[in-house]
């Protein structure tokens, strides 16, 4: 059992810089030796003492397992922040496994016909109706990185019928929503997919994405977990506007 769990955890490191964020907005801590280790304790953002991230205590780091310290050391060293559902998640150890074990399963799968933008776009629709302001604007924000365009999850937050979504996309949003909505599936949802180039194993992706977030945004909602304020602002700018305001 340890063994196994080791092995899923080995998995989710060497995938590390694809885990959460994509190197492209590592910004300065790109290219380094990720060797440094971490020595602030997890419980608060931006190390203000007084503004909690969520409701529940976060352990201190001294007192978390070493697996758990390890992953979030190498998220924070290569994302440049540390997302605050990592912190939430720390307060149940073996729940924080389970949960990074299955998001690393559907959300870093190298087949199917999904790209990474097209699973945040689906975590963005369905965090919507179920309320979730923690996963809208985390997952707005990924969005905004793997798809490049600054503008099309802010649409799809305010009304996805009016979002300019191609065909497809909106295909997949159509279905992503009716298991978020736990609408009766029936053979025409498979069918209107299909016409779009998904097969039935990609119906399953999106199945899996819209309901493994389902989760997500309750565990969130409970926890009054609260995001990180870089997610308000990631991918907004294109980078060469960033760095000519810069310098
Ligand atoms: C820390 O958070 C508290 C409570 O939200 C706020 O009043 C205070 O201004 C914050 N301090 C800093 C330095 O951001
Ligand atoms: C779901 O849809 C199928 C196919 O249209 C239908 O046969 C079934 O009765 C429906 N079930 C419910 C619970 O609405
Ligand atoms: C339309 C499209 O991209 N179809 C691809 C979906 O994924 C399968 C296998 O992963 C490919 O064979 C299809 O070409």
């Amino acid at each position: 059992m340890k063994r196994l769990l080791l092995a899923g955890l080995l998995q989710l490191h060497r995938r590390g810089s694809a885990f959460l964020l994509p190197l492209s907005v590592l910004g300065s801590f790109g290219g380094r030796p990720q060797t440094r280790t971490l020595k602030h304790a997890y419980s608060t953002e931006g190390g203000n003492v007084t503004k909690p991230i969520g409701r529940y205590p976060i352990p201190n780091k001294n007192d978390l397992p070493y697996d758990i310290v390890e992953l979030m050391d190498e998220v924070e060293v290569k994302s440049g922040f540390l997302p605050n559902v990592f912190k939430a998640m720390s307060h149940r150890p073996a729940e924080f496994r389970a949960f990074f074990a299955y998001y690393n399963a559907i959300m870093n799968k190298e087949t199917g016909n999904l790209s990474k933008a097209d699973r945040e776009l689906i975590i963005v629709a369905t965090s919507v109706v179920n309320d979730c302001p923690y996963c809208v604007i985390a997952h707005s924000a990924l969005h905004r990185i793997y798809s490049k365009k600054p503008t099309l999850a802010d649409q799809v937050i305010v009304n996805w019928k009016k979002a300019d979504l191609s065909d497809r996309e909106r295909a997949m949003l159509e279905f992503a929503l009716a298991v978020c909505r736990a609408e009766n599936i029936t053979e025409e949802h498979f069918q209107k997919l299909e016409a779009h180039g998904f097969d039935r194993e990609d119906a399953w992706d999106i199945g899996a994405i819209s309901a493994f977030f389902a989760m997500s945004n309750r565990i969130a909602h409970f926890t009054d977990l609260h995001p990180n304020s870089e997610f308000y602002t990631m991918g907004r700018i294109p980078r060469e506007k960033e760095k000519a305001s810069s310098s």
